[in-house]
């Protein structure tokens, strides 16, 4: 995976739609997303065989396309289908656990709220950092307030150089503000998983990132 691949970072589980998600991420990626997570998390979420099943459905449609397959969480899944990355959040696998069990190449993200998650994330070898809740957002059960793109804009003045996409109540309205405070790309979940028009959605929110 390189940085470029961040840009448009599309999140998804079986329960941020209320249609298949084999079709939704084909839309989305016929709409121009970059990366793809996969995170079954939540009321309804699948686990186990369901689990597994579903994450190389969406494996395959990312395999076909070049993009790459990210897994939220569960290290188990992403070793045995050979994601292409993994993400965790600060309550998760530490760092140090996790590069020690993944391959190489296996790209790390971590979520970051505070400027000490950055640099302990940085210093400990993160290839990349989620940071938000930018803004306002209904999608995860127990996000914190928001944080703004200001709190992004610190960071990169305070010296953190990896790779950052932002995340939390990102859409087409929104995205250039957290382009311009220094990310990389932007994280999105509702703003293209709930859309009428997947494809167009993600397309409207590329144009924002790649015009900025
Ligand atoms: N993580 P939407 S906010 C999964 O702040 C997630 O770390 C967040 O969904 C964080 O694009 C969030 O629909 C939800 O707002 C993002």
């Amino acid at each position: 995976m390189t940085k470029q691949d961040l840009l448009l970072y599309f999140i998804m589980g079986s329960n941020n739609t209320s249609n298949d998600t084999v079709d939704v991420l084909q839309e989305a990626i016929s709409g121009g997303i970059t990366c793809f997570q996969f995170r079954e998390k939540g009321l309804g979420a699948l686990s186990g065989n369901d689990k597994h099943t579903l994450a190389k459905k969406l494996q395959d449609v990312c395999v076909s396309h070049d993009v790459p397959f990210i897994v939220n969480d569960d290290v188990e899944l992403a070793l045995a289908v050979k994601a292409d990355g993994i993400h965790v959040g600060q309550d998760d696998i530490p760092l140090s656990d996790l590069k020690r069990r993944c391959p190489d190449n296996m790209t790390i993200g971590i979520s970051a709220k505070t400027m000490a998650e950055a640099k302990e994330a940085q210093e400990n070898g993160a290839d990349y950092l989620g940071v938000g809740p930018m803004f306002s957002t209904t999608t995860k059960e127990d996000a914190e307030l928001p944080i703004g793109p200001q709190s992004l804009q610190h960071m990169r003045e305070a010296g953190i150089t990896i790779p950052i996409v932002g995340i939390g109540g990102i859409d087409e309205s929104n995205a250039k503000e957290v382009m311009d405070a220094g990310a990389d790309g932007v994280s999105v979940i509702s703003a293209i998983s709930k859309a009428m028009d997947i494809s167009q959605a993600a397309t409207a929110v590329k144009r924002r990132l790649t015009f900025c």
